[in-house]
């Protein structure tokens, strides 16, 4: 008989209503049939680290996989793996997901992570749970997209092409719902009262170079079928009653013929969507072609805009397909349309003097203004550059040459300032002073007071005219600095930042 021997632990990742945790699904479909295991998301449990010792002493568990990304994982990922590890040393750990694979180094550092799998584990964790159950370990060179450490130094073993997602196995939801009831997972969304969140794509075929999902897919892309997608879907609708998907692929749209087929077999469904695309790949869309994906249900569309500065967009890796003039006239056509773009700006890019970092900041908060002047639908979220390893690229190479560096133990991400790193909330880059902080926190404070944000059901009616009173005569006076009377409201009424919560829960 098979033991259970696995467990696959999605570590706490907010506050607000919990994503199904697509993560472990996937990696539970890999080894579903093959290993027991058992699933514990930290996002529902009280206390999951009780869970977690529980399930190790009672159900003879020899691996314990955590699927960590930066920011609030990490304070469960990194406090639960050393616990583990001092009181089952026999145990284990393995670590994937976007933080495991960038952050190796620390990672395996640490002396309690074992292994990292980077980028897709479908392959990978089976053969490498075969490996630590026989106890042989003579062939982990030949498991693609492992990382380990061996005689002081990393071994980073070759990687596999994308998986055909086809071909998979399908995501193990009813195991998931025996712990995990899964209407707890449709959340409440400006789209609908049952939204679901789905994943039907890996990597990007883009190169941004501040990207974190560059290292690990070195602009490859490959995605499910639109008939699976819809049928997902629909399964979804039939058995839940779902009204409204999120699709958390990075680049949803990446191949117009499988969202237009996708468009076409949902149309009639009464289904809304949301997901991530870049805006050169959809404006070669027809009108036909988004018309069609309105009437299929498609809300907005995530599109990193980043800045409407040429030269910085090619500093960035994305000038040449995408410009600002181009930024500006999607924004116009999206309204023509009735989708609501929803552009993600990256400030505080490196410069080589104070002067053109504060210029640079400037003139973004101009183009944002402009952009809300040709379409005021545009939501408009605004990051602070934080910067990824991508070992080898031109701007990495130029931020550390400015003195930036990652920290050298794993338990310093923990730190509240690293944190805010990882939530792009301040990047402890060398450029960025805190006036350069403050003038965009203070331009984003007025700003999302002047135009809440759509997808705040909390903010309607006369609170929302209120707010746009208040903060009037500071977006027209171009007058940020200390906006106190603006964060009062925010206080009392906790209304959302558009990028404060990943996704749109209540
Ligand atoms: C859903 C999601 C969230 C959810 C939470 C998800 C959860 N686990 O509970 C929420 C909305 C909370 C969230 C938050 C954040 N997120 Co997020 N998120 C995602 C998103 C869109 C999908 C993740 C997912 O489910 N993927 C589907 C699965 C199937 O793919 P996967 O995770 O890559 O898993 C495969 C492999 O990586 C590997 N693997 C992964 N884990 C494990 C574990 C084991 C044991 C093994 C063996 C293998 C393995 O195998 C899997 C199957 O092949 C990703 C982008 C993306 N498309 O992946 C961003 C992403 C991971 N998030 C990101 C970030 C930065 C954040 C934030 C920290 C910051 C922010 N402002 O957005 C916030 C935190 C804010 C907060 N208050 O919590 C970045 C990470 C970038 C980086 N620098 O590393 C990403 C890549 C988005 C992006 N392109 O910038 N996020
Ligand atoms: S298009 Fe988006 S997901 Fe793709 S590399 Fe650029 S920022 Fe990353």
């Amino acid at each position: 008989m098979k033991q259970s021997r696995i467990i696959l632990f999605n570590p706490r990742s907010a506050d607000a209503k919990h994503r199904i945790p697509n993560s472990i699904l996937q990696v539970g479909a890999s080894i579903h049939g093959k290993y027991n295991y058992n699933f514990v998301d930290g996002n529902i449990e009280e206390n999951p680290l009780e869970v977690l010792f529980n399930l190790i002493k009672n159900e003879a568990i020899e691996i314990v996989g955590m699927t960590v990304m930066p920011g609030p994982q990490l304070k469960q990922a990194i406090p639960f793996a050393k616990a583990i590890k001092q009181q089952f040393p026999k145990i284990t750990i393995v670590w994937g997901g976007y933080f495991a694979s960038n952050q190796y180094k620390v990672v395996l550092n640490s002396g309690y992570v074992d292994f990292v799998i980077n980028g897709p584990g479908d392959t990978a964790f089976p053969l490498l749970c075969e490996a630590i159950f026989k106890q042989d370990f003579s062939n982990l060179s030949s498991i693609h997209n492992l990382i380990y450490a061996q005689d002081g130094t990393f071994i980073k073993t070759k990687k596999e092409t994308i998986p055909n997602m086809d071909k998979l196995n399908e995501f193990p939801y009813e195991e998931l719902n025996k712990s995990y009831p899964i209407p707890n997972y449709l959340a409440k969304t400006f789209m609908g009262n049952t939204t679901f969140s789905y994943h039907s794509s890996f990597g990007c075929p883009f190169t941004c170079s501040f990207c974190a999902v560059v290292p690990i897919y070195n602009a490859r892309w490959k995605g499910l079928k639109a008939e699976r997608i819809a049928k997902d879907v629909l399964n979804f609708k039939q058995q839940y009653n779902i009204d409204a998907v999120e699709f958390h692929d990075n680049n949803f749209f990446t191949a117009r013929k499988r969202v237009v087929e996708f468009s076409k077999l949902i149309e009639k469904e009464n289904i809304a969507w949301w997901g991530e695309g870049r805006i050169d790949t959809i404006n070669k869309y027809s009108d036909e072609d988004l018309s069609l994906m309105k009437r299929a249900g498609l809300k907005m569309i995530f599109l990193g805009a980043e800045t409407g500065n040429d030269e910085v967009l090619k500093q960035m890796d994305k000038g040449g397909t995408q410009t600002g003039q181009q930024i500006k006239d999607f924004a116009k056509r999206m309204g023509k349309i009735g989708i609501i773009p929803e552009y993600s700006f990256v400030l505080g890019m490196p410069a080589d003097d104070d002067k053109k970092v504060t210029q640079q900041i400037n003139e973004d908060i101009e183009f944002i203004r402009t952009i809300k002047k040709i379409n005021p639908n545009t939501e408009i979220i605004i990051y602070i550059y934080s910067p990824v390893p991508t070992e080898g690229s031109e701007l990495y190479q130029q931020i550390q040459e400015q003195g930036f560096h990652f920290p050298k133990n794993l338990e310093d991400w923990l730190s509240p300032s690293w944190e805010n790193f990882d939530l792009r909330k301040n990047p402890l880059t060398p450029w960025l002073k805190k006036k350069h902080i403050d003038r965009i926190k203070n331009f984003e404070t007025v700003l999302n007071a002047y135009y809440p944000t759509k997808t705040d059901f909390r903010i309607r009616g006369i609170k929302k005219h209120l707010l746009r009173a208040i903060s009037f005569w500071r977006y027209h006076l171009k007058f940020y600095a200390y906006p106190y009377e603006i964060k009062v409201f925010h206080k009392i009424w906790k209304y959302r930042q558009p990028e404060e919560q990943g996704f749109y829960s209540e």
